[in-house]
């Protein structure tokens, strides 16, 4: 995942370091230019008053003071060339080797890395929420000429992470431990990956001590159900299962009057999809709602799809009302849009990244590990 994007900005960080260099050095040689004027200067108020005995000494002092400088400067530079001694910031450090970021910088970092962020998918909205974080972290900050790269890479870093949210592994296990047995209704367009991503659930949560039940509630494709049997029969899991073409909201409640008397864990209740989101489908799912009472509704959707998943799980948001989401697929996505934007677009967390077809391909989303995972190497 992130292939695409992992490129573009690295080529944009250092486009910007070039960029800021320039900047800084540009500062500096304003900065010296200023003291040799005023050198040059006191040196003609010199010759006017002082008495020629005195002027040797006095030129010999300003010799003195000008090698003092530069003494200075070249300290400094070896200094901050140092990793990890920028951060002891001293007053020397604040001195004409730092640059102060302004806004016009940020603007520039950011429509640097916004056209590598625009051609990965990425939503707009997520893209202006990336610009405020950066704002917030970058403006007015000190950097050193040789220490910006880190520091700009770092602040896009935690920009990205900030626009992210995740449910949190241990979260989500205690939620489920929190109450028995814990439903969780899975919707989604179809093809997107809500039946394995069930399978693939299931194993978490008997990982996890946890057992499991699942409710075939798609009773609209044909072969729902077997497929859902064959993974259950391998996982050594429940189904419990009406006709093609019953109620899906009858076989959940069934399934959860099951769960009570058995005692299991967890409720997953497999709904069906449609090719596009339409009012039946909207409809049957608003009913498997009303009568299942989830405790957890997640939105499944296929990462490849980019900004057309991202606009699903808005309208799953607002039709049927989702908790999270799981993103399947992002093995075979080289973008990583939709994962960048879904959280921010619905303001629910990523429980999971589906990362295969096999049972043990969901990895729980963290994001300052995804955002450092399209920063680093
Ligand atoms: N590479 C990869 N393939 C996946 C992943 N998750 C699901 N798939 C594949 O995507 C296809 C569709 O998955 P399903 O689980 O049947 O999708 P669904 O949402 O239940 O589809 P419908 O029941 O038709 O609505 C299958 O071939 C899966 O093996 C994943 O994380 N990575
Ligand atoms: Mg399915």
């Amino acid at each position: 995942m992130f292939d695409f994007i992992k490129k573009k900005i690295k080529d944009s960080i250092n486009s910007i370091q070039k960029k800021l260099s320039k900047e800084e050095e540009k500062e500096i040689l304003e900065e010296e230019n200023k003291e040799e004027k005023i050198l040059k200067q006191d040196k003609v108020e010199l010759k006017k008053d002082i008495l020629p005995e005195d002027k040797k000494e006095i030129n010999e002092e300003i010799k003195e003071i000008k090698k003092e400088v530069s003494e200075l400067k070249n300290e400094e530079k070896a200094e901050t060339k140092v990793e990890g001694k920028e951060q002891k910031s001293s007053a020397k450090k604040k001195s004409i080797l730092s640059h102060s970021i302004t806004e016009e910088d940020v603007e520039m970092i950011y429509s640097e890395i916004k056209s590598a962020l625009l051609e990965n998918n990425v939503a707009l909205s997520v893209l202006e929420g990336i610009e405020k974080e950066l704002k917030a972290r970058l403006i007015g900050q000190s950097v050193s000429v040789f220490g910006n790269k880190k520091y700009v890479e770092n602040a896009i870093k935690e920009s990205i992470a900030g626009v992210l949210i995740a449910y949190g592994k241990e979260k989500f296990i205690s939620d489920i431990k929190s109450k028995k047995p814990f439903v969780i209704l899975v919707i989604g367009v179809n093809g997107a990956g809500k039946t394995t991503t069930i399978a693939k659930l299931c194993k978490f949560f008997l990982s996890n001590g946890l057992k499991p039940v699942i409710a075939a509630a798609d009773t609209f494709r044909a072969a729902s159900i077997e497929q859902l049997e064959i993974h259950a029969k391998r996982l050594n899991v429940q189904v419990i299962k009406h006709t093609y073409g019953a109620d899906p909201a009858a076989v959940a409640f069934d399934a959860i009057k099951h769960a009570n008397s058995a005692k299991e864990d967890v409720v997953l209740i497999d709904t069906a999809g449609r090719s596009d989101i339409n009012k039946n489908l909207i409809e049957e799912l608003k009913k498997v709602k009303k009568v299942s009472k989830p405790d957890l509704t997640i939105f499944v959707g296929d990462a490849l799809t980019g900004n057309d998943v991202v606009k699903q799980a808005e309208v799953f948001n607002k039709e049927i009302g989702i908790d999270a989401s799981i993103l399947s697929k992002a093995d075979v996505d080289k973008k990583g849009g939709a994962v960048l934007s879904i959280s921010y677009v619905t303001r629910k967390p990523i429980i999971f990244l589906g990362t295969g077809q096999g049972y043990d391909d969901l990895i729980p989303f963290n994001k300052e590990r995804t955002a450092s995972f399209i920063l680093n190497d």
